[in-house]
């Protein structure tokens, strides 16, 4: 809990760590009712040190001190004192041996950080700031040890007893207990350290890397879990061979070792050689696992042990520099993913990401940069921006340096630094080294928080067959930065003529004869006004913008709608294809909204409906980019486009449209169900995810019309994935078919079962539409299946209502927001990391009309007033109500 004046860390006031920790030996006795851990540290002081004190400060949180003694020899009590989280021992010599003893309970911890337990079983969670419960040390991630670990419990309770690196001994001792002995040669922090025991049966596989080396890999789950480990195993063989090929970069231990656990804060935890998983990012299996389920397993697995190199090899200076680790891997995930996948869908996936929750973080109270310059509690940065904006920013990088020289980078960086803590600049450091490209200007994206807005023009001058690109850039003030500097932002573009794409020949350049597509190039864009002037254009084009999202900016044109249509018919770019559908999406949704506002029925344009109708008939386009296509804007991304947001109107319009979209296209929208049905055995392939994606939004198109309820309940009755059975359920909550209670109690007693089903279970009645959701998401917190104490289920219902169900968390009433707060409040010491996130959409209150502000605000100020709010809920609900 907090203390009395919750104190904020800034960047600027880094210092290297005084003392060293060359070497770390942790013993662990695990107990029913408390666990003793005995630390021995070898230390030094830190040459580099720059202050002269011989005062030591340890962090610690949550400890039971039993005993202190340096080089042997206990301290007495007047030696060391504690404040808060540092406890400091007053004078220390240059070089010795810290041995201290503590006790903790990982059974009352419900935080699920440090070390606890999850079902029956033993585990730890130590990033960012976790080690600090288990034991006093230099929890920060630039001291890096070599750890040793011994770890002692009841052989029948905890058979299975696992940490980092490679398992040295193992021995039965008396009463019961037994012992194994770990030793991870690799330098890690602490955040890295990872301890497991429990009772878990696990399935085995081997990978030989590249230099011929081979190794053991184990997915650990509970015995009842061993049929859905599969998928994850091979997603985990794909990233290691993937890393090979793409980065050049081999694994460095004989195993690799996998854990599943109920009870996790987040996807998943990339400890060395021991990540830890949340359930429902390891598991899979058609019966019980979604697509996008699937999808998730493979691309966690991938981001976790591609942390291995760019994470664990090569960590962070300070938690300031998270993006350094995060955003790298991010954009590695991503890329890894678009290989196994189609590369168009998984970028629009993403681009739809950043376009709405990083956007709005931008936007809101907690924007921050890439590169935070402060924060009370490093838990709540681990948001969008460091991550997904994180990923942008080095895309951008690739985009620049162009795909060898990037890889030429990436091979200095890890060459250069293995083994070493360092920042960001260090990383653009190397790319620039490696390249010759000047990243002097691009580093603002690093220090700037906020979302560029280029605005552009297009002017054809045809005596000239000239075209002109007036592009202009600007970035809206963020909390503590009023003023922004121009970015560099790489602007990918092509111009499409009336038979394709047209030569490009850029003004004051040489004309590029070398490569052979010099139809799209990447114009930098550096300053607040800029023209690009292409010669010899010799036809008026239609200028393709921003292909493939080459930067995380919000983009205006002059486009007419006929340009527009011709883009989303016929660009190259599958990006550009679908960002022209939204924005005649969009233009659909402005004409609806004045529709409504001035109290008339909206109509759908007739050339959308043809653009659409001409989609659905398109055989040869991937289905799944017309199942994305179709889609109009988001609530969720119209909120980022329209001012003040009123949630009602916004809903009311999009579903008018909907039904009109429906109604009109009836026929073309049945055939490509019937097309798309298939009775293929599952596979989680590019092909058949696209298939049933498209099925499914013909399916919610068609649940407007007559023919849609009884489609749904015989997909819902036939179907053997979760895929289409949970499409089929979410349709029929969403109606007002009388068979919607038998069939969400069939889906509850076919699934009771199994946990992550059941999590669906709540999802999709929490993300419900209709009236009446609030009410039954109260009485399901009752249910025997939920489970507050177990993030994944108040995710799955808290979570989703107050996040992903804008009309019932909008209602007038102001009991969505009211009922948040209770969450919040309820949650503030139990697990303060889950309390913070759920905070989100209340912390956004400026965006709405003054009366919905002003309820919002109320539940604000109500949390604020609690007693002992923690550091992490404090933070987000003060910087919320700051003027
Ligand atoms: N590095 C972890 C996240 C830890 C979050 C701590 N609050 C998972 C990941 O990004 O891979
Ligand atoms: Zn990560």
């Amino acid at each position: 809990m907090r203390d009395a004046q919750p104190s904020t860390i800034y960047l600027k006031d880094y210092r290297v760590p005084d003392y060293l920790i060359d070497k770390t030996s942790l013993s662990f006795h695990l107990g029913e009712r408390s666990t003793e851990v005995t630390s021995r540290l070898t230390m030094r002081r830190n040459p580099a040190a720059e202050t002269a004190s011989q005062s030591l400060e340890l962090h610690g949180a949550e400890l039971e001190l039993l005993s202190l003694a340096i080089n042997g020899d206990v301290l007495p009590e007047g030696d060391w004192e504690q404040q808060g989280e540092l406890l400091c021992i007053h004078r220390v010599p240059e070089a010795f041996e810290l041995e201290c003893k503590t006790r903790i309970y990982p059974q009352k911890n419900t935080s699920l950080e440090g070390l606890y337990k999850s079902s029956g079983m033993f585990c730890t969670q130590c990033e960012a700031e976790g080690f600090r419960k288990i034991t006093y040390y230099l929890d920060r991630p630039d001291v890096m040890s070599v750890f040793d670990v011994e770890i002692i419990a009841d052989a029948d309770a905890y058979p299975v007893l696992l940490s980092n690196g490679n398992c040295t001994a193992t021995e039965t001792l008396d009463n019961g207990l037994h012992r194994s002995v770990w030793h991870d040669p690799f330098p890690k922090p602490a955040y890295l350290f990872a301890l497991v025991a429990g009772k878990l049966s696990r399935i085995s596989d081997s990978f030989t890397t590249m230099s011929g080396r081979d190794v053991a890999l184990h997915i650990y789950v509970e015995e009842k879990d061993l049929d859905k480990c599969d998928h994850a195993m091979q997603s985990l063989k794909n990233a290691m061979r993937w890393d090979e090929e793409v980065y050049g970069r081999e694994y460095d231990l004989e195993l690799f070792n996998i854990v599943a656990v109920d009870d996790f804060n987040m996807g998943a935890m990339e400890n060395k050689s021991l990540n830890i998983f949340n359930t429902s990012c390891v598991l899979a299996k058609p019966e019980t696992t979604t697509d996008a389920g699937f999808q998730r397993v493979e691309g966690v697995v991938a981001h976790e042990y591609f942390h291995n190199w760019s994470g664990n090899r090569v960590t962070c200076r300070d938690w300031f520099q998270l993006s350094l680790k995060e955003g790298f891997t991010v954009f590695r995930d991503a890329e890894f993913s678009a290989d196994m996948g189609s590369p168009t869908v998984k970028r629009v996936e993403d681009v739809t990401l950043l376009r709405t929750a990083q956007f709005a973080e931008d936007a809101g109270p907690m924007a921050h940069p890439v590169r935070p310059d402060s924060f009370i509690e490093i838990s709540n940065f681990y948001t969008v921006t460091v991550y997904e904006k994180g990923a942008e920013v080095v895309r951008m990088i690739h985009t620049l340096l162009g795909p060898e020289p990037f890889r030429a980078g990436s091979d200095l960086y890890f060459a250069r630094h293995d083994g070493q803590a360092v920042t960001c600049e260090d990383f653009v450091k190397a790319m620039e080294d490696a390249s010759g490209v000047d990243l002097s200007q691009f580093r603002l994206w690093y220090s700037q928080a906020g979302t560029p807005q280029l605005s552009v023009q297009g002017d054809y001058d045809a005596q000239a067959q000239r075209y002109t690109l007036s592009v202009t850039q600007s970035c809206p003030a963020t909390p503590g930065q009023a003023e922004k500097a121009p970015f560099h932002i790489p602007l990918k573009v092509a111009l499409l003529g009336e038979a394709g794409q047209l030569p490009l020949q850029l003004k004051g350049q040489p004309q590029d004869t070398e490569t052979a597509d010099n139809t799209e190039m990447v114009l930098d864009v550096t300053e607040a006004k800029q023209q690009f002037v292409f010669e010899n254009v010799i036809e008026s084009p239609v200028a393709s913008l921003l292909r493939g999202f080459s930067a995380p900016v919000k983009l205006s044109m002059n486009y007419q709608r006929a340009d527009l249509l011709r883009i989303m018919q016929s660009d190259s770019d599958g990006f550009c294809r679908w960002d022209a559908s939204q924005q005649l999406g969009l233009a659909e949704i402005r004409n609806a909204l004045a529709a409504q506002a001035a109290g008339e029925a909206a109509e759908v344009a007739q050339d959308y409906l043809d653009a659409c109708q001409q989609l659905l008939e398109d055989t040869q386009l991937d289905p799944a980019m017309v199942a994305l296509m179709l889609q109009l804007p988001s609530e969720a991304y119209l909120a980022e486009l329209i001012s003040p947001v009123n949630v009602h109107a916004i809903h009311q319009a999009r579903e008018a449209l909907r039904k009109g979209i429906a109604t009109a296209l009836v026929e073309p929208l049945q055939a490509a169900y019937r097309r798309c049905a298939s009775d293929e055995a599952y596979r989680p392939s590019a092909e058949q995810i696209a298939r049933r994606s498209l099925k499914n939004a013909a399916l919610s198109y068609l649940m407007y019309t007559s023919h849609g309820p009884e489609m749904a309940r015989e997909q819902f009755e036939t179907s053997r994935n979760m895929t289409d059975r949970s499409a089929a359920l979410n349709a029929i909550v969403n109606s007002d078919m009388p068979y919607k209670s038998d069939a969400l109690q069939r889906f509850y007693q076919d699934w009771q079962h199994e946990p992550l089903v059941i999590n669906q279970w709540f999802q999709v009645q929490a993300m419900c539409r209709l009236p009446g959701t609030l009410e039954r998401v109260v009485e399901l917190m009752s249910h025997p299946a939920y489970d507050a104490a177990n993030p994944n289920k108040v995710r799955a219902l808290v979570g989703a209502f107050c996040g992903q169900n804008a009309v019932n968390f909008h209602s007038e009433d102001g009991a969505g927001y009211a009922f948040l707060a209770d969450r919040v409040i309820e949650l503030n010491r139990r697990n303060p990391q889950i309390a913070s996130r759920l905070l989100g959409p209340l912390s956004k209150w400026r965006k709405y009309t003054p009366e919905v502000q002003q309820r919002m605000r109320g539940q604000l100020e109500r949390i604020l007033a609690e007693p002992e709010l923690s550091s992490d809920v404090y933070e987000v609900v003060s910087k919320s109500l700051k003027d």
